[in-house]
């Protein structure tokens, strides 16, 4: 469940720019996914996907050779085209289900990049935990594509910088710059940095090292803390479309390109899988975020002593709706930013 539930989603108020709201978004199914592979014969239909590392391959493929991506159209629900700090996210969430049996083990917390370079390389550490975390990022585009332009259907990539696949796809998993310029992690092992994903998964009961058995529930929060990242959201919800891409480093053993061996990686049911449509087991989304301006906190009326009050509780319990500025924290800065919206809003 999601902090709260608040009546102004449901009574489906108006936003302009001095009104505000509150909205609890559930996605149910993407609008698109597909498995982001470059030999995947069937994109953007497939019942599956899958996400692997071949990083451990040499070169000619991306590191992160096997990512899930999706695609969530949010302009329905929540405004489109508002400046993205009229957008403050206050709960964030994608859930998927897994397809495969017993075959990867659990980890909860992402491993170095180091833990991926060969044994012989100074820079190799041993990955102290079994299992490679399932890790979810925004995305970035290149060769003209973007948000708008980009379907599951699209071509996977350009030219490859290495054949037959290394840096060629066209929407990859990305981190941000400071001014919010994405760029590809998809090699992060090969260039030798580490990635700061949106969220992690993981699964309720489950511990370290475990092996994952099928049709268990992976919960990936959206880090609030991550500020790159909450600008990205922000930008989304302005652009009205939220697009995803899971990743993993599990090793492509046994799979598409990995040659012999068991399958040792995690594989998700998509939206078009028939048989998870109807048991509800398709990739959901659930986002609960303040449209407009903070002043009119409770989003009912115009800015009045009403909206003081329901600040002042929430702030008072410690809930995450009242945080209206960095840090992710509740501290004096938010009361000072709601303080500044309140007089904006009401004309005092
Ligand atoms: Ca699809
Ligand atoms: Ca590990
Ligand atoms: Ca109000
Ligand atoms: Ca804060």
């Amino acid at each position: 469940m999601l902090p709260k539930t608040y009546a102004a989603a449901a009574l489906g108020l108006l936003t302009t720019a001095a009104q505000a709201q509150v909205v609890d978004l559930v996605k149910d199914t993407a609008d698109g996914d597909r498995w982001m592979y470059p030999f995947n014969g069937t994109p953007g239909i497939r019942a599956i996907a899958s996400t692997f590392s071949a990083a451990d391959q040499g070169p000619g493929f991306d590191d992160r050779d096997g990512q899930f991506l999706l695609m969530f159209d949010t302009d329905a629900a929540i405004t489109p085209g508002l400046d993205p700090g009229s957008y403050q996210i206050i709960a964030a969430r994608l859930t998927l289900v897994i397809d495969n049996d017993e075959e990867f083990r659990y980890d909860p917390t992402p491993d170095s990049f180091r833990t991926l370079l060969a044994e012989s390389d100074p820079d190799f550490i041993a990955d102290a935990d079994s299992g490679r975390a399932m890790t979810i990022f925004g995305v970035g585009y290149r060769n003209g594509w973007d948000v708008f332009s980009w379907t599951q259907t699209s071509a996977f990539g350009g030219p490859p910088v290495i054949e037959p696949a290394q840096s060629a796809r066209n929407v990859f998993a990305a981190n941000y710059d400071s001014v919010g310029a994405a760029f590809d992690i998809s090699n992060n092992v090969k260039e030798r940095f580490e990635v700061a994903p949106l969220g992690i998964g993981e699964i309720e009961g489950m511990a370290p090292g475990d092996t994952v058995p099928a049709e268990s529930v992976v919960v990936f929060e959206l880090d609030l803390c991550d500020e790159d990242g909450m600008a990205f959201l922000r930008r989304s919800l302005r652009d009205g479309r939220l697009n995803l891409a899971v990743s993993s480093m599990h090793p492509a053993s046994g799979g598409p390109g990995g040659g012999a061996g068991d399958v040792l990686y995690p594989i998700f049911k998509t939206s078009d899988d028939v048989i998870a449509q109807i048991l509800d087991q398709t990739p959901t989304l659930e986002l609960t975020v303040r449209v407009g301006s903070p002043g009119n906190y409770d989003g009912i009326g115009g800015a009045d002593f009403s909206d003081v009050i329901a600040f002042i509780t929430d702030f008072g319990s410690g809930d995450p709706a009242a945080n209206l500025a960095p840090p992710c924290t509740l501290d004096f800065s938010d009361v000072l930013a709601f303080l500044v919206a309140f007089a904006a809003a009401s004309g005092g």
